[in-house]
């Protein structure tokens, strides 16, 4: 069994918040997997991507997990699938990311796997959320060097709600 794992999640089309339950409940499913904690959800300004994408609603989970690293990349990405992700260009808009941000402080290089995350220690989007879950000095000293990204925390998954989110909408 290797924990903890961290995986980061990210939505900005359709029901972001439901998104993120369903695929919190997913990883928790796998086998072999279980979700230890999740921290609380932000709302954050898009990083890259196309002009005019909506706020993302993003958060991290903690796992323990005796899956492979690529393995469980396998699955993320069939969750991604399964909830109607389509691929189009970089940095759109998703209904649907997972990264594996972090494993056990591991360094993973494979062909389509890098772990850390590569872009991890330039966004507060990922930083933010994956401080709550994982107290590394690391993750603090970086965020304390990042400028304000547009990053605003919501509270905890269960109590967010879309209004919040889209005020304008409720
Ligand atoms: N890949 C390599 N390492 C990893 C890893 N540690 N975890 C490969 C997951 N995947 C990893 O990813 C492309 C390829 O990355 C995969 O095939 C996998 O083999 P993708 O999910 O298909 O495409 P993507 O997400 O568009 O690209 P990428 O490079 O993952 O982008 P990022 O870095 O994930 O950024 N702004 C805000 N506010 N919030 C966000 O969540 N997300 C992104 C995506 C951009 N801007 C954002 C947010
Ligand atoms: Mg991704």
């Amino acid at each position: 069994m290797s924990g903890p794992v961290a995986i980061g999640l990210g939505a900005n089309l359709g029901d972001p918040l439901a998104a993120l339950r369903g695929a919190i409940d997913a990883i928790d499913a796998l086998p072999t997997t279980r979700v230890l904690i999740a921290s609380d959800v932000f709302l954050t300004a898009p990083v890259g991507g196309p002009a005019g994408q909506p706020d993302y609603v993003n958060a991290v989970v903690l796992v323990e997990t005796s899956l492979a690293p690529s393995a469980l990349l396998r699955e993320l990405q069939r969750i991604e699938l399964e909830a109607g992700r389509v691929r189009t260009v970089r940095d759109g808009p998703r209904t649907l990311d997972l990264d594996i941000l972090w494993w056990e402080g591991r360094v993973i290089h494979e062909p389509d796997l890098q772990v850390p995350h590569p872009r991890l220690m330039e966004r507060r989007f990922a930083l933010e959320p994956l401080h709550d879950v994982l107290r590394e000095a690391a993750f603090a000293d970086a965020l304390a060097a990042l400028p304000d990204q547009g990053v605003r925390r919501l509270g905890p998954i269960a109590d967010a709600t879309i209004e919040a989110i889209f005020p304008d909408e409720g």
